[in-house]
């Protein structure tokens, strides 16, 4: 079972873990804007609360599935830097062996099946899962991380009835950051989203994404009645994403402006937030989270550093792992 977050420990891993995230992304975007990175990334800087919020609620054995935007979702469920610099730089020691790329880091060894390119793709794959638990008669929670874009494709109306009649050990954790794409979710998503859950019977909950002590503590509680065969559940988490869709959407006064971007980071910044909380209840001092903001900078410039002079899979791997033996 995952432990409850009431010890000094367990904060000071939430806030590690949200800082990770965050200088992971703030490394992978120098790597695109210095050309050392192949194709594009969809950075998660702002969501961090969600990631972490949820995963340190579960265990290694509890699984999910990821999006489009994933590298939150795998450091949060605990991968390592290194192994995922050298995927995003295409190196055989990536988690992929550099077959992947930013949109399909899978990390099995911590319960992570993959980030997916497919908007709502993971929907299905989750569902199995949580399937295969209940069929084999395992407590774990597989959590299905995906945006509220995806909740226009019919694979979710599809899973979630499923999910519903034979009572899942599933919860669709819905990550609004109010944008699909370049267009705002009112504009895509009629009515409410929680309410498409409901429809099919299944408990839904909206919950502040910046607010990681909330999150984690709704989870907790859901966890544990998933594992008791009281799921499916759904999450609908209120965030924002910093930077563009993508790291080369860098001009978007056209669609959201500069003020509501700097209200989000100055005001609802979930890393501010709970720093001052840590601060404010005695748990760490200034210094000491300095301490640990420095440490984590120094494991990231050092992680790239090993990712960039690591070698590329051989060009005879080309047609490995395409298909199942
Ligand atoms: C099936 C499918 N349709 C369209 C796309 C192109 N696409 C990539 S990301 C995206 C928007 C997704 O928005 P959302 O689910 O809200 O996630 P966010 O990017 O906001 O995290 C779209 C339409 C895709 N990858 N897959």
């Amino acid at each position: 079972m995952a432990k409850a977050k009431t010890n000094t420990e367990d904060y000071l891993q939430m806030y590690r873990q949200m800082v990770r995230i965050r200088t992971f992304e703030d490394n992978a975007n120098q790597l695109y804007l210095s050309a050392k990175m192949p194709g594009l990334t969809h950075m998660y800087s702002g969501e961090e609360a969600v990631a972490v919020g949820i995963c340190e609620a579960l265990t290694d054995d509890d699984r999910i599935t990821s999006t489009h935007r994933g590298h939150g979702h795998c450091v949060a469920k605990g991968a390592d830097f290194r192994q995922m610099f050298c995927e995003l730089l295409g190196k055989e020691e990536g988690y992929c062996r550099g077959k992947g790329g930013s949109m399909h880091i899978a990390d099995q060894s911590h319960g992570n099946l993959g980030a997916n390119a497919i908007v709502g793709g993971s929907m299905g794959i989750a569902t199995g899962s949580a399937l295969r638990a209940k069929l084999l008669g395992q407590d774990d929670v597989t959590v299905c991380f995906f945006g509220d874009g995806a909740t226009a494709q019919g694979l979710m109306y599809e899973v979630m009835n499923m999910a519903a009649l034979w009572s899942l050990p599933v919860i669709y954790a819905c990550e609004n950051n109010g944008y699909s794409e370049y267009t705002k979710t009112e504009e895509i998503a009629a009515g409410s989203i929680t309410a498409r859950a409901e429809a099919f019977g299944i408990e839904a909950h909206q919950v502040d994404g910046q607010d990681v002590m909330a999150v984690n503590d709704l989870t907790r509680k859901l966890v544990a009645r998933a594992r008791k065969g009281e799921g499916p559940f759904f999450m609908e988490l209120m965030t924002y994403r910093y930077h563009g869709h993508h790291v080369g959407d860098i001009n978007r006064e056209y669609y959201r402006s500069k003020a509501e971007e700097k209200e989000w980071r100055e005001n609802r910044d979930p890393i501010i937030r709970f720093r001052a909380y840590l601060v404010s209840e005695g748990i760490a001092t200034e210094d000491e989270i300095e301490a640990m903001n420095a440490a984590i900078e120094r494991d990231a410039t050092e992680a790239v550093a090993y990712a960039e002079a690591a070698r590329y899979p051989d060009v005879s791997e080309v047609d490995m792992h395409v298909y199942a033996d």
